[in-house]
């Protein structure tokens, strides 16, 4: 019986016999669709970022609508979370397209000493229960740790966005697209999230003590999903933390650890686009893979946190991401995750661009997690927008 205290150092030996992975071959990350070496900063960003951009949305996600006719916020109300230390503001957030409105609400949690430039913390809430979770901390939220470390915090609460079920134009923010929403590359849910995150970004660029560029967007699982995608679709986030996000999120698909393609696109049809479908038990056909995501947030900072009980996400391959993403970072002079030097279980694995770590327990954001993701915010050397 193996002892996972004595995998400590090489915690993913814990969880698989890497020799029982099958063999694949990543799509090139630094090749362009015309076959030309990628090999500056400013070849990645004109001509090789665009097109990974262009395959996810096309292949996976669906792209995030990057018009709409209107945008209003109204600070529906304001009140004391903690007297005298932290503010709640409450904000409606409108959006209106082609003749109707949705409205959705932004909860945010400000320092009440607001010093610019702050930076925040916007977590892409799936477990958001309203009443309870909003009056007091929790592990998921861990509100006062986030403000005593020097950020604002903010959420929004996903179903309520785009209803968590299926692709149905339920209310939500779907409704306002239904052009965008019904093509076969047309987006599901989790881009429907990343609009509603992006409209958040919107707004702290209207609050002068909020540094919209320094934002940091975290997610769990779906979420998390959506945290990477949020990151690689808006330069303001200056970092993404991809907590247990799994397939379709940090992992690379072709490894098919744990949860496939064919698994996700059975069990969660509405996250994903029509066009995915066609990659069902065919990951060796997709233009991309997961890695290609974490290096569309270059040169800005992705952090991945992985469980080590959540094999379903296949830690390893979300570990492989970052390094397989590393390339596109060094070239803009950001070095990844350190060399010779490999995660240690519920140690910070702080590089360059890029942290991972690999925690005890299973899936959930916890208050490890929310350390390690303040920790490489406070040491990232931010490059904000
Ligand atoms: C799992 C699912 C994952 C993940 C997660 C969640 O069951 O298979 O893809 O996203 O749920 O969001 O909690």
């Amino acid at each position: 019986m193996k002892k996972l205290d004595d995998y400590a150092n090489k915690p993913f030996d814990y969880i698989i016999n890497e020799e029982e992975v099958r063999t694949y071959t990543l799509p090139e990350l630094l090749t362009s669709k015309q076959g030309e070496k990628i090999t500056s900063a400013d070849e990645w960003t004109k001509t090789r970022r665009p097109e990974i951009l262009h395959d996810f949305a096309k292949y996976v996600y669906g792209a995030v609508p990057a018009r709409f006719d209107g945008l209003e916020f109204h600070v529906k109300h304001e009140c004391d979370f903690i007297p005298g230390r932290i503010t709640l503001r409450t904000v409606e957030v409108k959006v209106k397209n082609q003749g109707k409105d949705f409205s959705f609400e932004l909860y945010m949690y400000l320092p009440v000493e607001m010093k610019a430039p702050l930076r925040t913390f916007l977590l892409i809430n799936n477990r958001f229960h309203p009443g309870q979770e909003m009056l007091s901390d929790n592990e998921f939220t861990p509100i006062r740790k986030i403000i005593d470390a020097g950020f604002a915090f903010a959420m929004f609460d996903c179903n309520f966005v785009a209803t968590d079920k299926n692709k149905v134009l339920t209310p939500g923010i779907m409704e306002l697209f239904p052009a965008e929403t019904t093509a076969p590359e047309g987006f599901g849910v989790i881009t429907a999230w990343v609009f509603a995150a992006m409209r958040c970004i919107d707004y702290f660029a209207t609050v002068p003590e909020l540094n919209p560029g320094g934002t940091i967007v975290v997610g769990h699982s779906r979420g998390g999903k959506a945290a990477l995608w949020t990151g690689a679709n808006d330069v303001r986030v200056a970092q993404a933390c991809s907590n247990d996000s799994g397939c379709t999120g940090a992992a690379i698909a072709r490894r098919k650890v744990g949860e496939t393609i064919k698994d996700i696109n059975n069990g969660f049809p509405h996250w994903f686009n029509e066009n995915y479908k066609n990659f069902n038990d065919n990951e060796d056909a997709l233009p991309v893979d997961q890695h290609m995501l974490a290096a569309l947030i270059a040169p800005r900072f992705v952090h991945v946190g992985s469980a080590i009980d959540d094999i379903w996400a296949d830690p390893k391959g979300e570990y492989l991401s970052l390094i397989h993403a590393a390339p596109a970072f060094r070239l803009f002079g950001r070095k990844g995750l350190p060399e010779n030097s490999t995660p240690v279980l519920d140690k910070l694995l702080m590089g360059d661009g890029m942290a991972y770590h690999i925690r005890r327990g299973g899936h959930n954001l916890g208050a490890l997690d929310w350390d390690m993701y303040i920790s490489s915010a406070l040491n990232n050397g931010v490059i904000c927008q």
